[in-house]
């Protein structure tokens, strides 16, 4: 077992020169004396040969918009969505004012259907704008406001915060399919709460890839919190074990639990979890209090809503939804939202740490369909 302690400088050279997949860019050039204090650190994405080598998208927007208003993050989150939202409605009207036939109603709903927001939202829309304008003309911005307003009525209370508790340690685990974007939503959490003055210890549960391990530590190094790891191969409850003792002992305010990526029909994987889960809690007994499903926005609604059984059998209280700046179906988190009865607590929008915002509905239907 090792203890990891933040470094003053790190390599990411595994001695072949190689950089891991999937991993944040090498630190070996960078100051790590105060990491949490440079924002460019913080905020620099994973470089384009590891990302190339991960198959992953590369970030398109800037850093430094990261601090601006949460609508317009919003806006960047669904950027893709709301291009196409835009354009495909547009077209919908040939003069100023559209007669609302079935013609009009049945293009309409073909082009809410394609953000991914399922059937029955798509058809509550159809239906308002039937009911008030059958047989008149509606003009776009008519359209828009009314799937702005039903959206937003149906995301209300979808919403929600972490829910920690006061007490230290508050526990984190956090888990879903291999490659949904769990390490990196951890990082971007650590951060988040690091920047709020929490001491965090991140605990490096994917024991069963040597990369997943260094991408987390290279992570922790950046961050600037402190990290639990194991040797490869090693029973992460084992790891969580330490990671909880360690927590315990050295009074830290969070400790995020890292998992390997499983689906529900790994009946020994659900296994390992309920262990991991049972380890967390002979340190601390309410632990975990936060249970993160993490679903990638990109994997399409089928493959989500597979993820509903999953979500049961592990107990979840929450999702994380990343990966939207990478669709043109931000749509996507209602049904999900719908479906799953949890609060989506984060949304993510890129790789690098500052691309996590809290939820809020509101925000979203206005970014959605602005
Ligand atoms: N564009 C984008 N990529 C993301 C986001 N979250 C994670 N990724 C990328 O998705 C890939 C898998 O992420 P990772 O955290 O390793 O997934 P894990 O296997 O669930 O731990 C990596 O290349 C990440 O950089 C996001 O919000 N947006
Ligand atoms: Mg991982």
């Amino acid at each position: 077992m090792i203890f990891w302690k933040k470094k003053k400088s790190a390599s990411n050279d595994d001695g072949t020169g190689n950089i891991p997949a999937n991993i944040p860019e090498s630190l070996s050039e960078r100051s790590q004396e105060s990491p949490s204090e440079d924002a460019s650190v913080l905020e620099t994405p994973p470089d384009s040969q590891s990302m190339a080598q991960a198959d992953a998208p590369v970030p398109e927007v800037a850093s430094s918009e990261a601090a601006s208003t949460k609508v317009s993050w919003f806006k960047r989150a669904l950027q893709k969505t709301n291009d196409l939202l835009r354009t495909d409605i547009r077209d919908l009207w040939k003069s100023e004012g559209e007669l609302v036939d079935e013609a009009f109603l049945s293009n309409l709903y073909a082009i809410l259907i394609r953000t991914d927001m399922g059937p029955s939202m798509a058809t509550k829309i159809k239906e308002s704008i039937h009911d008030q304008y059958r047989a008149r003309k509606v003009h776009q911005e008519d359209v828009l406001r009314i799937i702005r307003d039903r959206v937003a009525e149906s995301l209300k209370s979808k919403g929600g915060t972490l829910n920690l508790p006061d007490t230290k340690p508050a526990v984190i685990l956090v888990v879903g399919v291999n490659g949904s974007g769990k390490t990196t939503s951890i990082a971007k959490i650590a951060h988040r709460l690091t920047r709020q003055g929490k001491r965090v210890l991140l605990a490096a549960g994917d024991t069963f890839r040597a990369a997943a391990v260094e991408q987390l530590r290279i992570w922790a190094d950046r961050i600037g919190c402190d990290i639990v790891m194991g040797d490869q191969g090693s029973d992460p409850a084992s790891v969580a074990f330490k990671a909880m003792q360690r927590a315990v002992e050295e009074g830290y305010d969070v400790c995020i639990v890292d998992t390997a990526g499983r689906l529900q029909t790994q009946s020994h994987l659900m296994q390992q979890l309920e262990k991991i889960k049972r380890v967390l809690q002979k340190h601390v007994e309410t632990a975990p209090h936060e249970v993160l499903l993490v679903l990638d926005a990109t994997a399409g609604q089928n493959a989500i809503s597979q993820a509903k059984g999953f979500s049961e059998a592990a107990g979840c209280t929450g999702i994380v939804l990343s990966k939207l700046d990478g669709t043109a179906k931000g749509g996507v988190i209602i049904p999900i939202a719908e479906q799953f009865g949890l609060p989506v607590k984060f949304i993510g929008i890129g790789e690098k740490l500052p691309d996590l915002q809290e939820f809020s509905p509101d925000d979203f239907a206005a970014a959605l369909f602005s």
